[in-house]
């Protein structure tokens, strides 16, 4: 198979949610020698859009969406070790979690893997994480940034309720708060009091970076 074969065919099934061949095309793609991040953003990262565009015209519902959603997290799995390779000493601590109410976590994994490949300790809580469970994990872990994932325009709001939280708790000057997923702007993250934002995971990783500093 030459690489664009395997780059369409990881493209059409995992726009079908057929996980198995995923899995054997992310295989096989490696094998040939295509590098993890042409996978991801020339194939699977497109797909998921597509998959998203038909939800929206009502070609695709739910399930598709669901089936499409664990093909990639299946690829992803099998990238993550090459994509977080790092030989970079630790830069800082990053607690990760998708706010209460929303079960997306596939944008956030990409984020926490680039992270660990820049040499950020990433501590993962999850998805449909709580205002208290985010103080409380702060509490614990101290990290250097607390980062929260909304990929709905109905759960970005609890980002504020996150800092709110934060604030009652007393913990809002001890740690930097960045926010990001899909519906989310910078105009957003400025609204809510966020200290940064991203559009993307390299993007993500830059901002980190920059905040640490
Ligand atoms: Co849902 N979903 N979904 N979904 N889903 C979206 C997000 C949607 C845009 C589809 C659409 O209409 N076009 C739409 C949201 C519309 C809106 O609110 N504006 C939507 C909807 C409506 C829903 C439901 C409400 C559907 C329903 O039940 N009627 C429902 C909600 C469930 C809930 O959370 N309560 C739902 C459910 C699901 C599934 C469970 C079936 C599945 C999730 C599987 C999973 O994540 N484990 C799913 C999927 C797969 C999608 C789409 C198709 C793909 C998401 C994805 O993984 N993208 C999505 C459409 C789309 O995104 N085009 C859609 C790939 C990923 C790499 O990109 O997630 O954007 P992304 O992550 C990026 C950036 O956002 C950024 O970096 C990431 C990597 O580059 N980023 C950060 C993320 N977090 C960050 C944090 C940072 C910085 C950057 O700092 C802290």
């Amino acid at each position: 198979m030459s690489p664009e074969e395997i780059l369409t065919g990881l493209y059409d099934e995992t726009l079908v949610g057929n996980g198995p061949k995923v899995l054997e095309l992310t295989h096989t793609g490696l094998e040939q020698g295509l590098t993890p991040e042409r996978m991801l953003f020339d194939a699977l990262i497109p797909s998921l859009e597509e998959v998203g565009a038909r939800f929206e015209r009502g070609d695709f519902f739910v399930p598709e969406m669901l089936i499409a959603g664990k093909a990639m997290a299946g690829a992803l799995e099998i990238l993550r070790p090459l994509l977080a390779e790092t030989g970079a000493a630790t830069v800082g601590t990053f607690l990760m979690g998708t706010v209460k109410g929303d079960v997306h976590d596939i944008g956030k994994n990409l984020v926490n893997i680039m992270l660990e490949g820049a040499g950020f300790h990433v501590i993962d809580l999850g998805v449909q994480v709580s205002p208290e469970k985010f103080v409380e994990a702060i509490r614990e872990h101290r990290p250097d940034i607390v980062g929260f994932s909304a990929f709905l325009t109905t759960t970005m709001p609890m980002f504020k309720a996150n800092i709110n939280a934060l604030n009652k708790a007393g913990l809002r000057d001890q740690v930097i708060v960045m926010v990001g997923g899909a519906p989310v702007t910078q105009e957003y993250a400025d609204a809510v009091g966020a200290d940064g934002y991203a559009a993307d995971a390299s993007a993500a990783v830059k901002r980190a970076k920059e905040l640490i500093q």
